[in-house]
C-alpha cells in the first residue's frame, strides 16, 4: 500500500496532541514558520525571472555582501513571526543584534533564531540555498526577550529544522522526537511528509569541505582528507568529493547518503588565531542538534557543538559534522594531529 499522505501541519499538531500540557504555541509558531517558507521558496523559485537579482551594495555584519534575496526572506520571516504572539524576541544572521517583538504585540514565550537564506551567495546561478531556524524556550523573567535568551547552548533547542529550496523545496525539522522531512507540493501549496523518521547512515562515502582552503588548516585535517582519498576498497576508499558551498544542501544531501561535512578553523594571515566560518547559533547548532536526532555527530574538533556556551550572537565556530563513524576517525586524526 502507497504511503499516507501526511501533511507537516498535521504531522505537528499530532506530535503536539502526544503532550498534553502542550499549549498549542509552539505548533502556532511553527505554522507561522512555514507559512514564511512557503513565501520565500515561491521568491527563490522566480529569482532567475524577477528584477531583484543583484546586490544592494550593502554589507551584513560579517562583511558579506548582502543580496535582495537576504533581505527578502529576513523580512518575511520576521512579519510572518512578529505578532503571533509566540515568541518573545528573534535574532538573525543579517541583524547586529536581538530582534524585539513590537510592543503593539503581545509575547509569548519561544525565541527564534534563524539564518533566512543560508548560501545565498549562489543564487544567481541557480544553486540551492536555505532557511535554517532554530526555537528556544525563553529563560529570563518578564515578558521582553533578551539576549540572554538568545545565548543558549544548542542542547536547549526545542525545535530545529532547515528549509532546502532547491529542485524542490524540502523542510526538515526535529522538536526532539527523530528528524522528519517534507517536501513541498506548489501544486497545493502544502508540504508534504516524504522522509519520515531520517536516520542518517554510520558511515558514509561522501566528503564535503572548501580543498582551496588546505594550506590553511591543522596536520590532523590534512592527513585525514588525505586518508580518504587513498584506494583501499576494505575501508570503502576513496571517498567521493561533494561540496555545493550552501550549507544546507551540503548536509541535506550527506544526512541523507551519509558522509561528513567539514568547515575547520583556518589559520588566516594576519589572525593569531585559527577560526571556523560558520555561525554557531544560525547554522552550527541547529544542523547539530538534526543530525543528532538522526544519530549522527557534531563536532568543532574539540567539544560537542551542542555543549558550547556561546559569547556572542554571531560567534564562528570549526563545524565537522555527519555520521558518526566518520566524525569519530576524524577525531582520531585531529587528536593524533
Ligand atoms: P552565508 O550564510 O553567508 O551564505 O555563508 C555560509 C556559507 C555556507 O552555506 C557554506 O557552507 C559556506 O558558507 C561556504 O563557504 P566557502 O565559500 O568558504 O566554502
Ligand atoms: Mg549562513
Amino acid at each position: 500500500m502507497s504511503q499516507k499522505i501526511v501533511t507537516v501541519q498535521r504531522h505537528v499538531l499530532e506530535a503536539q496532541q502526544q503532550h498534553p500540557e502542550a499549549t498549542g504555541d509552539l505548533t502556532g509558531l511553527l505554522w507561522d514558520l512555514i507559512l514564511a517558507a512557503k513565501v520565500i521558496s515561491c521568491q527563490v523559485n522566480k529569482a532567475g525571472l524577477a528584477q531583484i537579482l543583484g546586490l544592494t551594495g550593502s554589507h551584513n555584519v560579517h562583511g558579506d555582501e548582502v543580496t535582495k534575496l537576504d533581505v527578502f526572506a529576513n523580512d518575511v520571516i520576521y512579519r510572518a513571526m512578529d505578532h503571533g504572539g509566540h515568541l518573545c524576541v528573534m535574532a538573525s544572521e543579517e541583524a547586529d543584534d536581538i530582534i524585539p517583538i513590537p510592543s503593539r504585540f503581545s509575547k509569548g514565550k519561544y525565541v527564534l533564531l534563524f539564518d533566512p537564506l543560508d548560501g545565498s551567495s549562489n543564487i544567481d546561478a541557480n544553486v540551492s540555498v536555505g532557511t535554517i531556524f532554530s526555537i528556544y524556550r525563553k529563560k529570563t523573567l518578564g515578558s521582553d526577550g533578551t539576549v540572554e535568551d538568545c545565548l543558549r547552548k544548542g542542547i536547549e533547542q526545542v525545535v530545529a529544522g532547515y528549509i532546502v529550496y532547491g529542485s524542490s523545496t524540502v523542510l526538515v525539522y526535529s522538536a526532539g522526537y527523530g528528524v522528519h522531512g517534507f517536501t513541498l507540493d506548489p501544486a497545493i501549496g502544502e508540504f508534504l511528509l516524504s522522509h519520515p523518521d531520517i536516520k542518517t547512515p554510520k558511515k558514509g562515502k561522501i566528503y564535503s569541505v572548501n580543498e582551496g582552503n588546505v594550506l590553511q588548516w591543522d596536520e590532523g585535517t590534512r592527513k585525514y582528507i588525505n586518508y580518504l582519498k587513498e584506494d583501499d576498497a576494505a575501508t570503502g576508499r576513496p571517498y567521493s568529493a561533494r561540496y555545493v558551498g550552501s550549507l544546507v544542501a551540503d548536509f541535506h544531501r550527506n544526512l541523507l547518503y551519509g558522509g561528513i561535512f567539514l568547515y575547520p578553523a583556518g589559520h588566516k594571515k594576519g589572525k593569531d588565531k585559527p577560526q571556523g566560518k560558520l555561525r554557531l547559533l544560525y547554522e552550527a547548532s541547529p544542523l547539530a542538534f538534526l543530525v543528532e536526532q538522526a544519530g549522527g555527530m557534531a563536532t568543532t574538533g574539540r567539544e560537542r557543538i551542542l555543549e558550547i556556551e556561546p559569547e556572542h550572537l554571531h560567534q564562528r565556530v570549526p563545524l565537522i559534522i555527519g555520521s558518526e563513524q566518520d566524525v569519530q576517525q576524524y577525531l582520531g586524526f585531529l587528536n593524533q594531529g
